[in-house]
């Protein structure tokens, strides 16, 4: 039958039937976005953009990087992991010292370098025959100016 208007009372159940899984949809997405951000906040991920953070690990045979480079003025994020044992962070000059890098917990910080130059950081925990080689630089570089 021509001229017969498409829809009419068939639109009309479709309209309904359109609706009715999108709470399931909603459900979905929740659980989805639940999915993501729960382990993520636990583990304290979401602070900050993750291209920004240093993770630097802690292990008895030294940390992982050895050499960060930083620029004057800009905040810097580390996350700092312990591999193995007990092992601390502190960085002569920048006023940064944590004392308790316990394994398997992550410890953050944020610190601005003011000034350019090059910064030596230790482990202020005794934890083995290798404590010594417990060693690193941070190496700040001169603020960038914006180029023009
Ligand atoms: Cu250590």
């Amino acid at each position: 039958m021509s001229g017969r208007p498409i829809g009419g009372t068939g639109g009309g159940i479709r309209r309904i039937a359109a609706r009715v899984p999108l709470p399931e949809w909603a459900a979905i997405v929740i659980a989805a976005v639940a999915l993501a951000i729960g382990p993520a906040a636990v583990l304290g991920y979401g602070r900050w953009a993750s291209r920004d953070v240093i993770t630097i690990r802690a292990l008895q045979s030294g940390y992982e990087p050895k050499t960060v480079y930083l620029t004057a003025g800009v905040p810097a994020h580390f996350r700092l992991i312990s591999e193995d044992v007990t092992h601390g962070f502190a960085v002569d000059g920048l006023d940064v010292r944590v004392d308790d890098l316990l394994p398997g917990h992550a410890v953050d910080i944020t610190f601005t370098p003011r000034e350019a130059g090059t910064y030596d950081f230790t482990c202020t925990r005794y934890c083995g025959t290798n404590h010594g080689l417990m060693f690193g630089q941070i190496i700040v570089r001169p603020t960038q100016l914006p180029q023009r």
